[in-house]
């Protein structure tokens, strides 16, 4: 038998930030505006977050490497917003292990309102889930946000439970 020592954790090493409890990624620049909502809620809750503006469809590899890392730097819930066909929370949900909420959002372009990007995130293949909350519900996505961080021992600042260590 080998004498196989164990693996490295150079990926660890490598990430200098402790990332936020929640991840909030949108499709485009020009999701900002309706994806606000989240942040302010997850900012009275005194949850800490990041956005990224990252596209399913215009940069697949960075939203590969956000989603597959994200669990490593001690986020624990993302949410992804898009439009259109919104295949951004799936492809998140394709790369980790963490909850994701999807949001659909409406954009000038969109088909009826948004039930083109409403479509593309409820309708995830088995296996492969997306919590899906309502057209632009930015604000749902981050109260549930909440409520998954409230599991298993909370997060800092919630009455009652302990202050989660990173
Ligand atoms: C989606 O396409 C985005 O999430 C956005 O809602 C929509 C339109 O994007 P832009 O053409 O405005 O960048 O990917």
């Amino acid at each position: 038998m080998p004498d196989e020592s164990p693996l490295p954790l150079p990926i660890i090493e490598d990430f200098e930030d402790v990332g936020p409890l929640v991840g909030i990624l949108i499709g485009s620049e020009s999701d900002r505006e309706a994806i606000e909502p989240a942040g302010v809620e997850l900012d009275e809750r005194g949850i800490s977050w990041e956005l990224r503006v990252l596209s399913a469809h215009r940069d697949p590899r960075a939203v590969a490497e956000y989603a597959s890392t994200a669990a490593l730097r001690g986020t624990r819930v993302l949410i992804a917003g898009a439009g259109m066909a919104a295949a951004l929370p799936g492809v998140v949900a394709a790369y980790t292990d963490l909850p994701v909420i999807g949001v659909p959002l409406t954009s000038s372009k969109s088909v009826m309102g948004g039930l083109d990007a409403l479509l593309s995130i409820a309708q995830m293949p088995p296996g492969v889930p997306v919590a899906c909350v309502s057209v632009n519900g930015a604000r749902n996505a981050a109260i549930l946000a909440a409520k998954i961080l409230a599991q298993g021992g909370g997060y800092p600042g919630t009455p009652g439970r302990p202050t989660a260590e990173l």
